[in-house]
C-alpha cells in the first residue's frame, strides 16, 4: 500500500503516531540477545527498535572494498541513498505493524526550512519541543532532558559504539549536543545538490562530485559538512556515531534525504543510477587489488568529526526501493 510521508512539523497526527510507534517498537522484545550477536557487555534481549541500530552499525563497519577506509556498505559511495531507502522501508514496515496502521508513513524533518533561521534560533524549532523530539542534551553526559526520549520518559540506549567503534551493550540516556556554530543546511544548499545532473561520479567515494555525494554531505570538502552529514553534526551526541539510529531524529533526517532523492529522480527520470552495471561488475572483479587511497584519513569519532560522522508538504513513499592508531573505524554518522 502506497503511503504519504508527511512533514512532522506541520502534521500533528503524523508526529504523534511516529512517537507512539517508535515507543512501541522500543518496548517490544525481539527475541535476539546481545550474546547471540557477539556484542560485548551485559547480556540482554534487544528490542525490535535496537536491531536497526545494530544493522546500521554493522553496515558502517564493512569497508567496500576492505582495502580502504572511506567507502563502507552504507556510506561514502553510490549505495548511500538506496541502502538508507531500504532501511527506511523496513523500519516503516515495523512501525505499521506495531501501530496496526497500514497507511502510516514515516514523517520527515524539512531541516532546510529550520536552516533558513539565524543559527542561534535553530534550536527553537518546534522539532525540539517536549511534544516532539525533545531538546538538546545537558550536563556531563549530554543527556536529553525533555520529551519522549528523555531520561524522565525512560528511553534508554541499549547498544552504542564506543570510541574505538566497537558496538557494546550499554544502558544509558540518549545524548545530544547541538552544534549551533555549524548550524543546519539551508534551502539554497539543497538546490545546489538538486542541480547536479549525475547521480554519482568517479571515484565513487566521499570525494565524488555528483548528486549522491552532495546530498550525503562530503563535498565541497573545504566547507563540509553539508546536508545529511551536517544534520548529524548539528544534533551531535548519539547522532555522531555508527549507532546513530539510537536517536529517533535519525529517521526524520533520512526520510528528508530520501525525499530530496525522490525529487531529484523526478526531475530527470532518464538519468540512471551510477556507476552503470558493467562498471560495478568490473569493480568487484578487481576490488581486492584496488589500492587504498585514503587510509591516512583519521577516523571520525568524537563530538565534532572533521567532515561529519555526517518542498515541505508531502511526498509519496518511493516504491523502488579515536585514536588514529586504532583499527579501522568508519566515519561516524
Ligand atoms: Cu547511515
Amino acid at each position: 500500500m502506497a503511503v504519504v510521508r508527511k512533514n512532522i512539523l506541520t502534521n500533528a497526527a503524523a508526529r504523534q503516531k511516529y512517537i507512539q510507534g517508535v515507543t512501541l517498537l522500543k518496548a517490544e522484545g525481539s527475541g535476539t540477545t546481545t550474546g547471540s550477536l557477539g556484542i560485548p557487555g551485559p547480556a540482554k534481549e534487544l528490542s525490535s527498535y535496537d536491531l536497526f541500530v545494530v544493522m546500521h552499525h554493522w553496515a558502517m563497519m564493512q569497508f567496500t572494498p576492505a582495502t580502504q577506509t572511506d567507502r563502507n556498505a552504507a556510506h561514502a559511495g553510490p549505495v548511500f541513498l538506496p541502502w538508507h531507502r531500504w532501511m527506511l522501508i523496513q523500519f516503516e514496515a515495523q512501525l505499521k505493524r506495531v501501530l496496526s496502521d497500514a497507511s502510516f508513513g514515516l514523517p520527515f524533518w524539512h531541516w532546510a526550512a529550520d536552516g533558513e533561521r539565524p543559527k542561534a534560533q535553530q534550536p527553537n524549532s518546534a522539532l525540539w519541543k517536549a511534544n516532539c523530539m525533545g531538546g538538546d542534551g545537558t550536563g556531563a553526559n549530554a543527556a536529553v532532558q525533555t520529551g519522549p526520549f528523555s531520561d524522565a520518559s525512560d528511553w534508554r540506549v541499549e547498544v552504542a559504539a564506543d570510541v574505538n567503534g566497537v558496538l557494546r551493550s550499554v544502558h544509558r540516556t540518549l545524548r545530544r549536543g547541538f552544534d549551533i556554530g555549524t548550524g543546519l543546511p539551508n534551502t539554497g544548499q539543497v538546490q545546489q545538490a538538486l542541480d547536479q545532473p549525475r547521480y554519482d561520479r568517479t571515484p565513487w567515494n566521499s570525494t565524488a562530485a555528483g548528486f549522491r555525494d552532495r546530498v550525503e554531505g562530503w563535498v565541497p570538502a573545504a566547507s563540509a559538512p553539508h546536508l545529511h552529514n551536517r544534520v548529524h553534526v548539528f544534533v551531535g551526541g548519539d547522532m555522531l556515531i555508527s549507532s546513530s539510529p539510537n536517536d529517533p531524529v535519525f529517521y526524520l533526517n533520512h526520510c528528508n534525504v530520501d525525499r530530496i532523492w525522490a525529487a531529484w529522480q523526478k526531475q530527470d527520470p532518464a538519468e540512471p543510477y551510477r556507476p552503470p552495471k558493467a562498471h560495478r561488475r568490473a569493480s568487484s572483479a578487481t576490488a581486492s587489488t584496488t589500492p587504498c587511497t585514503r587510509s591516512s584519513r583519521p577516523p571520525r569519532t568524537g563530538r565534532r568529526p572533521s567532515r561529519c560522522s555526517t518542498s515541505a508538504t508531502s511526498t509519496p513513499t518511493a516504491a523502488s526501493p579515536s585514536p588514529s592508531s586504532a583499527p579501522k573505524v568508519p566515519r561516524q554518522r
